[in-house]
């Protein structure tokens, strides 16, 4: 508790929980509000003290965060995985030091027994949610539509290209092309730049992009093609950040699926329960909403992030 907290001086010593975490990066504006989100829940008041990495979407530096804290022998550490695959060793590694592992956000092809806890976002269904709404808007006439995809490997791209593209199945969309922009707004941008290049502004009906920040970048590159985002070329994307929602309002995007970045409160309290040995729910999905225009403008004064 705070009072617990409170008086300990930050000594690390008492009732301090120290916590590693590995963060991704800092590639998206969804990436900035739940490191914030992180860092208030695992505040000194709230009887933590973090120990705070990111790794700048490096799947290696993030490995050898995650490294770090088990020879610093932190309580605790929280991963947000950059990607799926190697988790294995690492993961196996803080078992043996007993030290609890607690992924948020991303999840792992590691096995379950290999962490605590997850508590993240159902990526496949935002996919879902995103190509129902393509397919029910765009899927009765040719559609030709290009791909922005997240950080390659990661399971924010992988679930959201698979669950987009079973909604779209049997419908006119036809994927032209599809390619990684990191979840970057310059690596939207410049891939944009490049699929306007090769099959010419006119030939490109509709962008998903895996996230906001890539769908802004686009919009950058549409509008220097001469071409109206969210006119002539439509745009779906997910996250719902504030100046993603902004977007959506100025009609330059179409429609956003949300991921709430705004997990620290249940890692935190995950992270708690598991070192107290309570039984800690192993997967924890928060849920997420859809917008459309009329649906962001309503939303977008109340909004957190
Ligand atoms: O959608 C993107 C961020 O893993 C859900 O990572 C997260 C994704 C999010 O960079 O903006």
């Amino acid at each position: 508790s705070s009072d617990a907290a409170s008086g300990d001086g930050g000594g690390g010593g008492g009732d301090t929980i120290v916590v590693g975490f590995a963060q991704t990066g800092s590639e998206s504006g969804w990436r900035s509000a739940n490191t914030e989100s992180m860092k208030t829940a695992f505040s000194e008041d709230n009887g933590f003290e973090l120990v705070f990495n990111a790794a700048d979407n490096d799947t290696a530096a993030q490995i050898a965060a995650v490294r770090g804290f088990i020879n610093q022998g932190v309580d605790a550490i929280v991963i947000a995985p950059i990607v799926e695959d190697g988790w294995d060793d690492v993961l196996t590694e803080a078992a043996d030091a007993g030290i609890p592992v607690i992924l948020e956000d991303r999840t792992v092809s590691a096995s379950e027994d290999l962490y605590a806890a997850w508590i993240g976002l159902d990526f496949e269904e935002e996919g879902v949610k995103a190509g129902e709404w393509a397919a029910e808007m765009y899927g009765d006439e040719e559609t030709k539509m290009v791909v922005l995809e997240g950080t390659t490997g990661s399971a924010p791209a992988n679930d959201r290209a698979t669950g987009f593209d079973a909604a779209i199945e049997g419908t006119m969309i036809e994927k032209i092309d599809s390619q990684t922009g990191d979840f970057t707004r310059d690596g939207g941008k410049s891939v944009m730049e490049g699929f306007i290049q090769n099959y010419g502004v006119d030939n490109i009906d509709l962008v998903y992009a895996h996230n906001d920040d890539m769908a802004l970048g686009a919009i950058e590159a549409i509008e220097a093609a001469g071409a109206v985002p969210g006119e002539d070329i439509k745009i779906i994307s997910i996250d719902a950040v504030h100046d993603g929602m902004q977007a959506l309002v100025d009609g330059k995007i179409n429609y956003i699926v949300e991921c709430n970045p705004l997990l620290g409160d249940l890692v935190a309290a995950a992270v708690t329960g598991v070192i107290n040995g309570d039984d800690v729910e192993a997967v924890q999905y928060v849920e997420d909403l859809a917008f459309d225009q009329a649906a962001a403008e309503a939303a977008l004064p109340d909004r957190k992030y």
